[in-house]
């Protein structure tokens, strides 16, 4: 018999003064909870394949609109929860926090940093802006500003429609860290310079004669239109390339943009279906435009334009575009960097354990 078929020891087999004893001391046994930390084969996952509609969630942000005023939330935001984590838990997976977020035209929402890092999806609106370390980004559809940790923001809107973006965070991971607080700040002065355009073309970077830009984020706004470019020529330059992807990186390091989360765009040419090996971070995938089928976990998602889903960790997951004549884009947001960096990282290509080792 295998050792992990093994029955082991229960609490209940233990007397019960044993148990009290232990209990006294601050002590507990291991091994009637060892199977349960330590699943064979495959962890356990509290994180549910889990499908948040737009259209749903939009007339309840906009109700809180009404109901809530800027000056009484500071971030006037619907939190994407997943019902496995339980939903006061406030988190899409183990380390990913998602929420809508809605600024109204002439609101602000007030400068502060804070441990976790950030990015924001832009879902649709135009006239806002984000201050990022001084830089002002303003914020159309698609477009992927990042708020690191530590740097200070703050959002404002000189548009005339509501606006409404994705707010992606590692909070869940800062907070099980108890590395999670924030600290106010007034509002920022704009800087005249703005570094970000020049980062725009891969390939050229930005050379200082005297030393780096010696800024850890040189570019904190990644425009749609640059991105689904890229999307566009990599699907036309490479007819045989199945998976159509870009990953969003820190263009003075290649690195990924933030240190815990991978963001990513992904094309799905029209009608094409797209299997994702099982690997080990969890997932959101986000439409910006199109429609696409999301399966994984046995569960199906129809992505439409702005909606959003979560799918745990080692799950095998199938993309197809709904549409046999227009592409599909889809923003994803994963664990990955932390996983990678962490050493746990793992993709299953024919679904069998293949555990990380040394190399
Ligand atoms: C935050 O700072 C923002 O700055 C949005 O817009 C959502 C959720 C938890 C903690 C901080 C923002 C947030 C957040």
């Amino acid at each position: 018999m295998a050792a992990e078929d093994q029955p082991l020891g229960t609490l209940e087999e233990l007397p019960q003064s044993y148990r009290d004893e232990l209990r006294k001391l601050n002590l507990v046994p291991l091994w009637p909870s060892l199977r349960s930390l330590l699943p064979p084969k495959v962890p356990a996952r509290q994180t549910s394949p889990t499908y948040w509609p737009y259209q749903s969630i939009k007339p309840l942000l906009m109700q809180a609109g009404d109901l809530t005023p800027i000056e009484k939330a500071e971030r006037r935001v619907l939190v994407l929860a997943n019902p496995g984590h339980g939903l006061e838990k406030m988190q899409a997976s183990s380390a990913i926090y998602l929420g809508m977020q809605l600024l109204l035209p002439g609101e602000w929402a007030p400068s502060h940093r804070h441990t976790p890092n950030a990015v924001r999806m832009v879902v649709e609106g135009e006239g806002a802006w984000t201050t990022v370390d001084g830089e002002r980004c303003q914020m159309s559809r698609g477009d992927l500003i990042l708020t690191p940790t530590g740097l200070w923001h703050e959002h404002g809107h000189d548009g005339s429609d509501p606006v409404i973006w994705l707010d992606v965070l590692d909070l869940p991971l800062a907070h099980y860290l108890e590395v999670s607080y924030h600290l106010n700040g007034d509002r920022q002065n704009t800087k005249q310079s703005q570094g970000n355009r020049a980062y725009a073309r891969a390939g050229v970077v930005p050379t200082p004669v005297f030393g780096r830009s010696g800024r850890r984020y040189p570019m904190l706004r990644y425009p749609w239109t640059d991105a689904r470019a890229a999307l566009q020529s990599l699907a036309e330059d490479q007819p045989d390339l199945e998976a159509v992807q870009v990953t969003y990186i820190n263009p003075e390091t290649g690195e990924d943009a933030e240190n815990i989360l991978g963001f990513h765009a992904l094309m799905l040419r029209p009608g094409q279906t797209l299997t994702l090996p099982a690997r080990s971070p969890a997932a959101v995938y986000h439409a910006i435009e199109g429609a696409a089928r999301v399966a994984a976990g046995g569960q199906g998602f129809d992505l439409r334009s702005a909606d959003t889903c979560c799918i745990p960790g080692y799950c095998a997951t199938t993309l197809a575009n709904l549409s046999g004549s227009e592409p599909a884009f889809l923003f994803v947001a994963d664990e990955s960097p932390l996983h990678r960096k962490l050493g746990v990282y793992e993709i299953r290509a024919d679904e069998q354990p293949s555990m990380p080792s040394q190399s």
